[in-house]
């Protein structure tokens, strides 16, 4: 009888918690041309514009292309100290982070005038909005939820898939109503329920540059933005030639690989 309940609550109940990840890989339904020489940390598309954040000292730079053709529209060059990170777009400002400077750069949206600057408490990684409040990561596992007008942090989510820690969070995208993430050094992008941390999808872009495509200074995977517009995805990397619009495509989730492993009994 009480292996009978066993069974049941292995049945009943693991298959709704630790098994509940979802595993994705991709198809490529479109691809842009982007200038290899961005270091890209930060990816947004909003009204028709692709904004970018290019990293590294004495190349950081803030970018504003024409989405639809690729054409440059407006640009800002950051002091040489600063290494330029994640970025976002919220009501008429831009936010800039930087990664070991402790302040959040805040530009006019209309014509990219750095206004003011937010102080940090640690390093910047990865940074995006729900709409109402700043969230981003300093490269541990934990994401920020801050105001944009005081800079105070509202509320603090750590990142866990199956229980344990995913570090390393890099570039960010909110996407109806969850938290995509690039993990940084790898070809993984996560899906993170924003109320309690928990990854309840991997994505796997193994592949998505072809071999012929890379370059001596060709990066890894980093920048995630989905254009309001049609709700498209659109990735790309560090030092990449090309931005790519994916589809997700379901792989067999732990959920149905446990059923498998129960039936092959
Ligand atoms: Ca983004």
């Amino acid at each position: 009888m009480r292996q009978l309940r066993i069974i049941f609550f292995l049945i009943a109940y693991l298959p709704m918690t630790a098994w509940s990840l979802q595993h994705y890989t991709v198809r490529v339904i479109d691809q842009k041309p982007q200038p290899r020489e961005n270091f890209v940390q930060g990816l947004e598309i909003l009204d028709g514009y692709l904004y970018v954040s290019a990293g590294n000292y004495g190349a950081s730079h803030l970018l504003r292309y024409r989405f639809a053709d690729g054409t440059l529209d407006e640009s800002r060059k950051l002091d040489v100290r600063i290494f330029a990170e994640g970025l976002t777009v919220l009501g008429d400002n831009i936010y800039q982070l930087s990664w070991q400077n402790r302040v959040m750069l805040v530009y006019r949206k209309s014509d990219l005038t750095l206004v003011r600057t937010l102080p940090l408490k640690g390093e910047g990684w990865g940074l995006t909005h729900n709409r109402t409040e700043l969230i981003y990561g300093d490269g541990s596992d934990n994401l920020y939820f801050m105001s944009p007008d005081t800079a105070r942090i509202t509320r603090t989510i750590a990142v866990t898939q199956q229980g344990r820690p995913v570090k390393r969070l890099n570039e960010l995208e909110w996407v109806d109503g969850a938290i995509w993430a690039n993990v940084w050094q790898s070809h993984r992008i996560v899906v993170i329920n924003p109320a309690n941390g928990e990854v309840t999808a991997s994505i796997d872009l193994q592949g998505l540059l072809p071999p012929q495509e890379y370059r001596r200074g060709t990066d890894v995977l980093n920048g995630i933005a989905q254009d309001p517009a049609d709700g498209s995805i659109w990735v790309t990397g560090k030092r990449w030639p090309w931005l790519y619009q994916i589809e997700l495509v379901p792989t067999a989730d732990d959920r149905e690989t446990q059923k498998n492993t129960t039936d092959s009994r």
